[in-house]
């Protein structure tokens, strides 16, 4: 290589490591389940700047079971191959207070799976599945409220993510942290469906609201979901479809995808996990919401504490906001008291972790 030229790409590589040292921010973001599947789509979108921008340094903190811990030396060997600019330091721990001290971003993607055997019996009740993330979700949300940064966000990926984000919330007992359920990938499910029978661009489709659980009880809104600012439902206008095929096929897709790939879905999760954040840091286009499940204050008279799925929108000061006003039609009302009922039962089965 001639020598002139050689001199430039040191002159570049010299100057861009002097902005990343003056003029990027820099974050602590904090994964459980790092080892997991949707932790592996998702990690390297966390820390190429695709999410937090370009101008932002990401320390990552990987945070596993002591049994699965040393697993993340791989993973980590891999983010760092990756080469990423906006790579700050990759740490992985099984010291949940390690991992979420002053993090900005906490993402609790971690959980015991249905299914598994614990002292030889099979988890397959859902109230089990509650008691057993509870305890995690106890110890972890105690670590969040002490240990990280006052104005933290934490995302609850692991299911039951409504519940499980409850329980954290409450242990956390910090008032300005905030605490959200992913239910953003049931929102692009819904989207893709109804762009797909409207034979629309899916960027046609706006305004999704996945109200209630993370559970076959949700309710993807397709009344006030718009394609090119018209109601879905109207749009689509076969009310049979939506009832019949629509909804069922929203609210079972994981379960689908399961049955079709022998493993739960991981890109399309780690896809929604990134879109929520993104979500949440950027202000929301007018006419439009994001969906998350986050705490009821008593709007569209969801019991207040409730960890629900709403309509929300980040303004232009970074709140975020419960979007009143949606109109709500008989069928809506009668699928959201279904899905309220359900939360309430979770809540009341999990009753001694929440105080
Ligand atoms: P995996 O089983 O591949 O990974 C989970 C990882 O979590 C494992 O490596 C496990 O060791 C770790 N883990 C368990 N307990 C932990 C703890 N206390 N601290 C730290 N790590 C812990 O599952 P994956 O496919 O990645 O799914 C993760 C969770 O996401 C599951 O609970 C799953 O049900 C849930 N999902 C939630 C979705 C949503 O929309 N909210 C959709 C996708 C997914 O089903």
């Amino acid at each position: 290589m001639p020598l002139v030229q050689f001199l430039m790409m040191e002159k570049e590589i010299f100057l861009s490591q002097i902005y990343k040292e003056k003029y990027m921010k820099e974050i602590n973001v904090a994964v459980t389940g790092g080892a997991g599947q949707i932790a592996y789509s998702l990690l390297p979108r966390l820390i190429s700047g695709e999410t937090f921008g370009r101008d932002t340094k990401v320390n990552l903190r990987l945070i596993e079971i002591p049994q699965v811990v040393d697993k993340l030396q791989g993973t980590i060997m891999e983010l760092t191959d990756c080469s990423f600019e906006q790579t700050g330091q990759l740490v992985a721990t099984s010291d949940i207070k390690e991992g979420v001290k002053d993090a900005d971003w906490i993402l609790l993607v971690g959980s015991i799976p249905r299914g598994i055997v614990i002292d030889g019996k099979k988890i397959e009740e859902r109230s089990d599945l509650l008691k057993i993330n509870g305890g995690i979700f106890t110890d972890q949300g105690a670590a969040i409220g002490e240990l990280a940064k006052s104005d933290a966000k934490i995302l609850v990926v692991g299911n039951p993510a409504n519940t499980n984000a409850l329980i954290g919330m409450n242990s956390a007992n910090n008032s300005t942290q905030q605490w959200f359920a992913m239910t953003a990938l049931d929102a692009n499910r819904a989207k893709a469906q109804l762009a797909e029978k409207a034979a629309a661009e899916i960027s046609s489709v706006k305004n999704m609201i996945i109200w209630g659980n993370h559970s076959p009880t949700m309710y993807p809104d397709p009344y006030n979901a718009t394609i090119n600012g018209a109601s879905a439902a109207e749009v689509i206008n076969d009310n049979q479809w939506i009832e019949d095929s629509y909804l069922p096929l929203v609210q079972q897709r994981g379960k689908a995808v399961i049955d079709a790939r022998g493993a739960s879905s991981a890109a399309s999760a780690a896809n929604a996990a990134i879109d929520t954040v993104k979500a949440v840091i950027n202000p929301t286009k007018e006419g439009d919401c994001f969906s998350a499940a986050v705490v009821s204050d008593g709007s569209y008279g969801i019991p207040k504490g409730l960890i629900f799925g709403f309509p929300l929108r980040t303004n232009s000061n970074g709140k975020i906001e419960i979007i009143q006003g949606i109109e709500l039609n008989e069928f809506a009302q009668t699928k959201i008291k279904v899905t309220t009922e359900e939360l309430e039962s979770e809540r009341e089965a999990v009753a001694d972790l929440i105080g």
